[in-house]
């Protein structure tokens, strides 16, 4: 559902999310990962974890009210836990009641608090942070005894679905089927690479790479 762009307000996609958590949706129906970031100038890192949705056979649910085909399925917004904390505190609020079982939260910068933030507001839905910078690691993964967040390396984010996958996992085969059959197919690369390298010698297998 796309609101009117000229009367969008962070009030406006409050209502929105509040009204979805009401809406007692089917589970099969609504998203199954809310990846989020603290502004559209992260979307180039967060891509990442899109990309590893997609190998995954997840598709994008831009309705929440029209799921895709796909059984399994991925939102994104943006979330600035500074310049929008209501915004912050009613996607976490509202994550599980939307039907959302993984939550993906990036955010760069020195500040980088809401992948820490989410993840305390969500709980117990479980939150993985990405920081979008290296300075931002400190910030995302330095959360207090008793406030868990699981957070991937400065950039990660492909890894952050990869890690939310195999918490769905638990619960789909089909699932760890398909992290299963990924992983095989990167053994299979460096199986090939590996063959190569020593079958061609250095000098033939550095040719080939160049042809
Ligand atoms: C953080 O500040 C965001 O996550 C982003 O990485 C950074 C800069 O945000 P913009 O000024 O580009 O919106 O909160």
């Amino acid at each position: 559902m796309t609101d009117d762009t000229d009367d969008v307000t962070v009030e406006s996609l409050i209502d929105r999310l509040r009204a979805e958590a009401e809406a007692d949706a089917d589970p099969e129906t609504t998203p199954d990962v809310g990846v989020i970031m603290g502004s559209d100038s992260d979307l180039d890192v967060m891509r990442g974890a899109h990309e590893a949705l997609d190998e995954l056979g997840f598709a994008e649910q831009t309705d929440f009210h029209d799921a895709p085909d796909a059984r399994f399925t991925y939102e994104t917004y943006v979330v600035s836990a500074h310049r929008t904390p209501d915004l912050m505190y009613a996607y976490g609020e509202t994550a599980a009641e939307r039907g959302l079982d993984v939550i993906i939260a990036g955010a760069g910068g020195k500040s980088a608090d809401l992948p820490n933030m989410t993840a305390s507001i969500a709980y117990p839905l479980p939150v993985v942070g990405v920081p979008v910078q290296e300075k931002s690691v400190d910030s995302v993964i330095g959360m207090p005894t008793g406030a868990p967040i699981v957070a991937v390396d400065a950039g990660k984010s492909f890894n952050a679905a990869l890690s939310a996958v195999q918490m769905l996992a638990r619960e789909h085969e089909v699932l760890e089927d398909r992290l299963v059959a990924y992983h095989e197919s990167l053994t299979g690369g460096v199986a090939r690479d590996s063959r190569d390298l020593h079958d061609m010698g250095v000098a033939g297998y550095v040719a080939s790479r160049e042809e």
